[in-house]
């Protein structure tokens, strides 16, 4: 074995951080572009369905609180697309590969937000999901990834919190605003469990994303997690999940059979939103142009006078 990949795997073995600068193979960079670049697009396609709530949030409070929480998502999107630049990838093809279909974005952001409710059920089960998948990539051997995560998960505890709390008052409100928290509930449910990815026997890029200590978890395992984790929660909320067959047994939350042809349709882009998602972000990049065109024009000169 030559001498760099050994390094590499000693780094690995030794649960120690891969550096941009240290030599790295080229599968585990290709892998790392392509996940950080979807969790960067993910951030910011994720802005859409809760920023169409901010106009018509119920009180200034609460839009304050969206608000905050949408830019957060823009902060999380700048984090990760600057980790992903540290692989020698620019950020200007990242968004060009998004915008023409080349990388995905989460599945979860291709559902509606028909009511208010969605931005509790969003920050409950969507952050909520987050956090489990995310927590453990804050030991991602990578380390600007690792590193990224550390602050995008403090902030998503926050947003889980808040749509825990939106979910909450919603839930012990009026009987329709109880039954508009449920409606919520009963649609976010199973896409959020998608959101962990295919099953751990159909994963492409599980087992070798785990030896290099790229993902610390399978897609399966932290789905149980999020079950196990969330069950109770809807028990506090007094709200119920739309799946007949949960059960306690063993220890866990057993639950009901995944709808994995709706998974596959919203990732060949058929899902319920998705060429909205996409045409409004290539709109707003469009919009933006001129912001980039000065902002070059501007380094342009600085250079020109140094
Ligand atoms: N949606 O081999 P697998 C957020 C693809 S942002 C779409 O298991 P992997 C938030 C996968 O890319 C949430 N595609 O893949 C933001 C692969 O495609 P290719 C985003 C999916 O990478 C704003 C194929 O299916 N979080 O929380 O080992 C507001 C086979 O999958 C999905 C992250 O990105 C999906 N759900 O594991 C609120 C976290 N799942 O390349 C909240 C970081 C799978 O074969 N990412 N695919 O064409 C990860 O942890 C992993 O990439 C995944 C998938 C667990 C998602």
């Amino acid at each position: 074995m030559n001498r760099p990949q050994q390094q590499f795997d000693d780094l690995i073995a030794a649960d120690e951080r891969i550096e941009p600068r240290d030599w790295m193979p080229e599968g585990y960079r290709r892998t790392l572009i392509r996940q950080m670049a979807q969790h960067a697009h993910s951030e910011i396609i994720g802005m859409q369905p809760e920023a169409n709530w901010i106009t018509r949030a119920p009180s200034l409070r609460r839009k304050a609180i969206l608000i905050a929480k949408v830019q957060d998502e823009a902060g999380h999107g700048l984090y990760l697309y600057a980790a992903a630049e540290t692989l020698g990838v620019r950020r200007e093809d990242l968004l060009d590969a998004l915008h023409t279909g080349r990388q995905r974005y989460s599945s979860i952001f291709n559902y509606p937000t028909l009511t208010w409710a969605d931005v509790g059920a969003i920050g409950w089960l969507v952050d909520g999901a987050a956090i489990v998948n995310q927590v453990p990539i804050c030991r991602s051997s990578y380390g600007p990834y690792a590193r990224a995560m550390v602050r995008i998960c403090k902030e998503e505890s926050f947003h889980q919190r808040q749509g825990f709390e939106l979910l909450h008052t919603l839930a012990h409100g009026t009987p329709e605003q109880h039954a508009m928290a449920q409606d919520a509930v009963d649609r976010w449910w199973w896409p959020s469990l998608m959101m962990f990815g295919p099953p751990d026997a159909e994963s492409t890029h599980g087992e070798q994303s785990m030896a290099w200590k790229i993902k610390r978890h399978s897609n399966d395992e932290l789905r149980q997690r999020f079950v196990d984790m969330t069950v109770p929660q809807a028990s506090a909320l007094g709200l119920s999940l739309p799946d007949p067959s949960l059960r306690f047994e063993a220890g866990h939350w057993v639950y009901g059979e995944i709808d994995w042809d709706e998974f596959a349709q919203v990732l060949a882009g058929n899902g319920p939103c998705n060429r909205q998602r996409l045409e409004h972000r290539r709109a707003a990049h469009d919009d933006g142009a001129w912001v980039r065109e000065a902002a070059d024009a501007y380094a342009a000169k600085h250079e020109a006078a140094a």
